[in-house]
């Protein structure tokens, strides 16, 4: 098989391509990593020659790129006939609430913007804020309640779904976010996954500070 290459973006930043990351981390693929650093002079200009829309993160396999974390997904999920849960109904369900955090939440990603090594930071929660964090939490709940006997995660078993959730963890954890005794729990199976510990590590040795990100 052709190398996989991925694409991403600063790791304390870039939600978008620790979904893809983690996902490829958990399917067992191996992969070489390149990052651009986002926001910086010159930044633009290597995304127009590396990724079809100018974003990250672009996974790149032989002629073909796949410039998308979900599509990402979608195809690591094909190549290894894993990644999403096994019946039917958990299947769609797990595809549901991935589309969801894929098109929506747009208020938390823009009030509490994913920046992994930041704790304690607060901010004022609007009723849109709490909004969105109450219909993860009632998410979460509902998935573990109905699909996830068979293991820590969302479905039991890892799947796209975790990887679509983890920046709203690593956010909840930064801004302190008040959710329910599961949600709590299913955060520290997040924060304790060996993959996440290391991005996070990673995340930690960078030097670029996004000042926009840099709230709370
Ligand atoms: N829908 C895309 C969104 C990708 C996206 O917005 N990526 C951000 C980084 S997390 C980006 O590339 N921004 C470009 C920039 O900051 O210049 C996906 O799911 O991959």
């Amino acid at each position: 098989m052709a190398p996989l290459s991925l694409l991403i973006g600063n790791r304390n930043y870039s939600s978008w391509s620790l979904r893809a990351w983690l996902l490829m981390k958990h399917a067992g693929v191996e992969f070489n990593e390149r990052v651009v650093a986002l926001d910086q002079p010159g930044t633009r200009e290597q995304l127009e020659l590396d990724s079809p829309s100018g974003r990250v993160p672009v996974l790149q396999h032989g002629e073909l790129r796949i410039w998308d974390s979900l599509a990402i997904c979608e195809y690591v999920a094909e190549l290894t006939g894993t990644c999403w849960p096994r019946t039917r109904e958990a299947r769609a369900v797990a595809r549901a609430v991935s589309a969801e955090m894929h098109s929506g939440f747009t208020t938390l990603r823009s009030l509490w913007p994913m920046n992994a090594r930041a704790r304690n930071r607060r901010t004022a929660v609007s009723p849109a804020l709490e909004a969105d964090i109450e219909r993860i939490d009632e998410m979460w709940n509902d998935c573990r309640g109905r699909f996830g006997a068979g293991g820590n995660w969302l479905f039991g078993e890892y799947s796209v779904a975790d990887a679509m959730y983890a920046p709203v963890v690593l956010r909840f954890n930064t801004y302190g976010a008040r959710i329910s005794q599961t949600a709590r729990w299913y955060m520290a199976s997040v924060l304790e996954d060996a993959p996440l510990q290391e991005w996070l590590q990673a995340a930690k040795q960078e030097p670029w500070i996004i000042a926009a990100d840099e709230v709370g």
